[in-house]
């Protein structure tokens, strides 16, 4: 079967929409870590309308991508076969999907094979802006989002410039100090991630790795680089091969890197050190002068709603979100936990209706044709629940009359997942970043419950709160008995 590429392309069907606009094959002005299904159903798909739109002026406003990851060197190569096109279905709960080909992304560089050219790339004066989306855990911060975590054993040889780069600083740091030395000048550090105050974390992160590895250049980056916060949103599963298979049977070509995703789109960008770059407003993005209360928004009501429906659908035997969340229970604990939990302590985001958002997050948790799992939303949890759920604990925590059942509810969820994945198959199906921590604490059913929540790289100082550990412990004991439909209406209505 004949693969997706430039000579198969204008096989395609005028219902699919294809690349119009030349590329500027010279030079691309922007790099982006993290070339995942998100990124390219996200940014790049910005950036390909931009430069659909106005052809002559942003020819060269293109991608180098980079992929630091062993897990990505497969999509490296069948994008490479591809030349780097691929078709991005954007599928509405009801209605035609909308395929679009998108041709934005010019190259990709798997970094453990060519760190030279990722250094290279990050020197050179024609990138104005590299951007991330390297998850939640990429950032290397701690739960309080202030300590770098300087335990991990690859920052560690990321300090001596000698070593090849494995961490994202550590490539940051060989490229910028050579960027300062040619005097290629500034640029934007965009960060793409579901992390409050995006921007302002890889700024963190990054002056701390370089305070150690190289003060002077820790001074250049604080003069000559911007780190705007941006909050972006689009729900972006991961392609099944049925998808592909589909692709294949309605176009007679076959896409091994397609991207599904939901059709709708949102983009809310710091207006800040922006100078030279497009403008992006022109195709959907919204620039303001403060992302936070929209990166808080999005956080504590789709993340953390995700989480929520994702760990209590699994828990009653749901594989899907969409499947989820229709169960009336289910639903019912979402409204309670988004209009009495989240709602009340969020700031005022633009005039945006807050109740108003959460109803369109929920009929968007219900479009049946992105099928989206509960394994993608339950993978990698420890990193997602500190940014998505504890924000909105932690300040309810300090009001007069916090509301935390649900949220200790969504802990306890979580428990109980890890709980049966223990029992099941010794946590081997738990795909999380500490998956090792987490399972030597599952390893005494007896104190496993207390020692979770004492988990303090995750749960911060959360275990010191007596009305949260209430809730949770008694969570925790009917899960213990199976009861999870008596938990539900339990635990609807009590809203503290
Ligand atoms: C999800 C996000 O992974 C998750 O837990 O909540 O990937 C979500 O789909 C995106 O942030 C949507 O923009």
């Amino acid at each position: 079967m004949a693969k997706l590429d430039r000579k198969t392309l204008d096989r395609l069907p005028a219902s699919v929409q294809l690349p119009q606009a030349a590329i500027d094959g010279g030079k691309s002005h922007i790099l982006h870590i993290g070339v995942g299904a998100f990124h390219r159903a996200h940014q790049a798909y910005t950036w390909y309308q931009l430069r659909q739109r106005y052809p002559q002026q942003y020819a060269d406003w293109t991608i180098l991508g980079v992929c630091l990851m062993p897990s990505d060197q497969a999509f490296v190569q069948q994008f490479a076969e591809q030349d780097h096109l691929y078709a991005l279905r954007m599928c509405p709960a009801d209605g035609e999907d909308e395929i679009t080909v998108i041709d934005t992304i010019t190259n990709v560089l798997y970094g453990p094979e060519e760190p030279v050219a990722v250094i290279r790339a990050i020197a050179n004066a024609d990138t104005k802006v590299i951007s991330f989306t390297i998850t939640e855990g990429g950032y290397n911060i701690d739960f309080e989002g202030h300590q770098f975590i300087w335990s991990n054993a690859a920052v560690q040889q990321d300090l001596h410039p000698a070593n090849a780069p494995i961490t994202v600083f550590g490539y940051l740091a060989r490229g910028l100090a050579e960027r300062k030395e040619r005097g290629a000048g500034g640029l934007v550090l965009m960060s793409c991630d579901n992390i409050q105050e995006n921007g302002q974390v890889l700024r963190h992160a990054l002056l701390a790795f370089l305070e150690r590895y190289d003060p002077e250049l820790k001074r250049w980056v604080v003069e000559s680089v911007s780190f705007p916060n941006s909050m972006v949103d689009r729900i972006t599963p991961v392609s099944a091969p049925a998808d592909r298979d589909r692709f294949e049977a309605d176009f007679g070509i076959r896409d091994e890197v397609l991207v599904v995703s939901e059709d709708y789109f949102q983009w809310v960008l710091e207006d800040k050190g922006l100078a030279g770059i497009p403008p992006l407003g022109e195709v959907g993005v919204q620039v303001v002068d403060d992302v936070r209360p929209y990166e808080a928004m999005k956080l504590g009501i789709l993340n953390a709603g995700h989480s929520l429906v994702g760990l209590l659908g699994d828990a009653m035997g749901y594989t899907k979100i969409h499947e989820a969340i229709e169960d009336r229970q289910i639903a019912a604990v979402f409204e309670q936990y988004a209009m009495h939990e989240a709602i009340p302590v969020l700031p005022p985001a633009g005039g945006v209706d807050l109740p108003a958002y959460f109803q369109t997050v929920r009929s968007r948790f219900s479009n049946a044709m992105i099928n989206d799992s509960t394994d993608r939303i339950i993978s990698g949890s420890s990193d997602k629940i500190p940014k998505f759920l504890l924000p909105v604990v932690n300040r309810n925590l300090k009001r007069d009359d916090p509301h935390v059942a649900i949220s200790a509810l969504v802990v306890a969820a979580w428990w109980y997942y890890l709980h049966r994945a223990n029992r099941r198959d010794g946590m081997q199906s738990v795909v999380d970043n500490k998956r090792d921590e987490l399972k030597a604490i599952f390893e005494d059913e007896s104190t496993s419950a207390r020692r979770f929540l004492q988990c303090r790289a995750i749960f911060g100082i959360l275990e010191d709160n007596a009305l949260f550990i209430g809730r949770y412990n008694d969570n925790v004991a009917l899960l213990k008995e199976g009861k999870m439909r008596n938990l539900l209406d339990q635990v609807l209505g009590k809203h503290r």
